[in-house]
């Protein structure tokens, strides 16, 4: 489906790196060209690309640091010297041999390399607390058997990328943790290519999210990248789920030149499903039909996905998705039409390891989600505070977890920016297309932790609208902040956030007791003052520990003791709350984060793991494992 007004908001975003066009012959100096903004845009989507035949770009890259930006623009603000050019398609060695007037300050062929994907603060200490641009490169061979189109997607790169094709601009994406294609049809060259990509870290107030969180910026390119070769016209979205009224449909969007007025083919062979039509003068498709009978609902017990495919001329697009209903009645959250509780847990885009650089693997992936569903009798999972990788929610939809997915609008964010607002949005939009497909996501989340104010709530209120334009078979959230009553004996706790009425799911973080003098014992006697016609999700409590350190007597800081308490007592809270309907407590993994530095626990480490960085469980862990084990005996599942 061309959504209306999607087009629109994905052209807004063009902040961040400017693109500058090569010069064309030394030592000529053009002035720096910004691609025009109709380019700008991340379209093609490419929705499940990565299901689609490609060339698999991952390995090693040479790479070279540019802190000044000096391949962006020149110290005076003018176009870049010629001898800073990462990208340009040359061989620097020969070039400086042949006349001795010439000057590179760069040789990316014979710079240092680095793998990719893979966050470049694990390549080498010079790089751990680097945050700026780095210029990456490698020559790759095209495919022998070209024909149709060929495209060059990125699973993510942290934070502003701009990518260059055998010395000519390519493209430019701003938003560290969405998936981004750009066309490569007309400047891919028989045999070798060379391609150049520029990344910058650097967060600044306008963008999203701004400098001050509390994770690591792992700047870098994070996930693949790939050669995908489509037909001229192809399946560029597809979109096909139960709606909560119990019809499959499907939203398609074909582009190339025989888009309009195309045959399409919907099937899916376990449920001898075949659905044809023609998409219209747009190249859009929608079509509804009654469920089939024999459809196995997903859900965490019965994590059922099928194989779809949807046709049209010589493409065929390739899905795995599962069918189930998600919806509000009350304070209630109604899996496939009953109750559901979530028993959950916060999560970073972090791989377990001593030394991670945030690559996600499929077995990584699975060894963070198999401790929540296994070890924890978890059915759910808050991927915060940012979109995870695809390979995560894909092993969600595969081990069965209903997964909350978010984007990094986070603390402080420049509210009455539009720029700002139009990278939000263009960021949601392209979680939303990349992710509507996958069954376990439940919640779509637009922010986490902001002060109310006028400009924010219209933000957030603008965030809230487009959730509901691209998907309208999830629920939409924000973990909000509270007030608290500083004059009450007990803790007491208010939402005053206007926002509460535009969303369906409430959902609170709450650390009393650990950033808050509130003694333990006196946490299960809390009042929280909430609306009560609205489900209420704890999406966030929690304590450090650091692992193996212990102390049964003081219950110090930091100690194994005092986090199990601290969930002990929490967890006695939680069930004093009426409309609580879940919770997400903070974290499973201890996370890196350059905030936290006390020498003796922290060393840049968040130890609000519930196991250690290298997969040590601590004491809250039992604690938590046996309180879901007994909610999910009650629940009979
Ligand atoms: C929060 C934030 C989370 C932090 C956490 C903490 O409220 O949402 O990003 O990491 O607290 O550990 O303080």
């Amino acid at each position: 489906m061309r959504i209306v007004g999607l087009r629109g908001v994905l052209c807004l975003a063009a902040a961040g790196l400017s693109m500058p066009a090569p010069a064309q012959s030394p030592p000529a100096q053009s002035p720096p060209v910004a691609l025009p903004l109709a380019t700008v845009q991340t379209e093609p989507l490419l929705v499940s690309a990565d299901l689609r035949d490609g060339i698999d770009l991952s390995g090693d890259w040479h790479y070279s640091i540019d802190p000044y930006r000096s391949g962006i623009a020149g110290f005076h603000g003018e176009a870049p010297d010629r001898g800073q050019q990462r990208y340009l398609d040359i061989d620097v060695r020969q070039a400086m041999a042949a006349d001795n007037r010439t000057l590179y300050e760069f040789d990316m062929a014979h710079s240092p390399v680095a793998r990719l994907p893979g966050a470049w603060l694990a390549a080498t200490p010079e790089l751990r607390h680097y945050q700026g641009l780095v210029w990456y490169q490698r020559t790759f061979t095209a495919p022998a058997d070209r024909k149709g189109r060929v495209f060059l997607r990125f699973g993510a790169a942290n934070y502003a990328t701009v990518v260059y094709l055998n010395g000519q601009p390519l493209g430019r994406h701003e938003g560290g943790f969405t998936p981004f294609a750009f066309e490569a049809t007309r400047l891919l060259r028989d045999g070798e290519n060379q391609i150049t990509i520029g990344v910058d870290s650097a967060a600044t107030p306008t963008t999203v999210p701004p400098p001050v969180t509390d994770w690591e910026n792992y700047g870098g390119v994070t996930r693949e990248i790939r050669l995908v070769q489509t037909p001229a016209t192809y399946v560029d979205t597809a979109w096909v789920r139960l709606t909560r009224d119990g019809k499959l449909a499907v939203d398609a969007h074909l582009d190339g030149p025989a888009a309009a007025n195309a045959p399409v083919r919907l099937t899916i062979a376990d449920l001898k499903l075949d659905l044809a039509g023609k998409t219209d003068a747009a190249g859009n498709w929608r079509a509804t039909m009654a469920a089939p009978r024999a459809l196995v609902r997903w859900s965490p017990e019965q994590p059922k996905l099928y194989d779809v495919t949807l046709s049209s001329g010589e493409d065929r697009w390739r899905d795995r998705i599962g069918f189930r209903t998600v919806e509000r009645r009350g304070a209630d959250i109604l899996l496939n039409g009953k109750p559901v509780f979530l028993r959950g847990i916060s999560m970073h885009e972090e791989e377990i390891g001593a030394n991670p650089a945030r690559i996600i693997t499929p077995a990584n992936a699975r060894a963070l989600l198999g401790e929540i569903k296994e070890g924890l009798h978890g059915n759910y999972v808050r991927l915060s505070h940012y979109p995870h990788s695809e390979v995560m929610t894909r092993a969600a939809d595969e081990l069965g977890l209903l997964v909350w997915s978010e984007v990094p609008v986070y603390w402080m964010v420049a509210w009455g920016n539009t720029q700002t607002l139009a990278t939000a949005r263009n960021m949601l939009a392209e979680n939303i297309l990349r992710d509507r497909n996958r069954a376990s996501i439940a919640i779509w989340s637009v922010a986490n932790e902001t002060p109310v104010s006028d400009a924010r709530n219209a933000f957030l209120r603008q965030l809230i609208a487009d959730v509901r334009a691209l998907d309208d078979t999830r629920l939409v959230s924000a973990a909000l902040l509270v007030e608290r009553d500083r004059a009450a004996k007990v803790p007491t706790m208010a939402m005053a956030d206007p926002l509460a009425a535009d969303l369906d799911v409430l959902a609170i973080n709450t650390y009393n007791g650990w950033y808050t003098g509130d003694r333990l014992a006196d946490l299960p006697g809390s009042v929280w003052q909430i609306p009560d016609d609205k489900p209420l999700i704890f999406s966030e409590f929690g304590a450090d520990a650091k692992a193996g350190f212990h102390s049964p007597e003081k219950m110090q800081k930091f100690s194994e003791e005092f986090q199990a308490e601290f969930y002990r007592k929490t967890l006695e809270m939680a069930d004093r709350v009426p409309t609580l309907r879940g919770m997400s407590p903070w974290i499973l993994k201890d996370f890196r984060s350059p905030r936290r530095q006390n020498p003796d626990f922290q060393i840049g480490w968040n130890r609000k793991g519930l196991i250690s960085e290298t997969g040590e469980r601590k004491q809250a862990f039992a604690v938590l494992a046996d309180y879901y084990a007994r909610k999910a005996a009650v629940a009979g599942r």
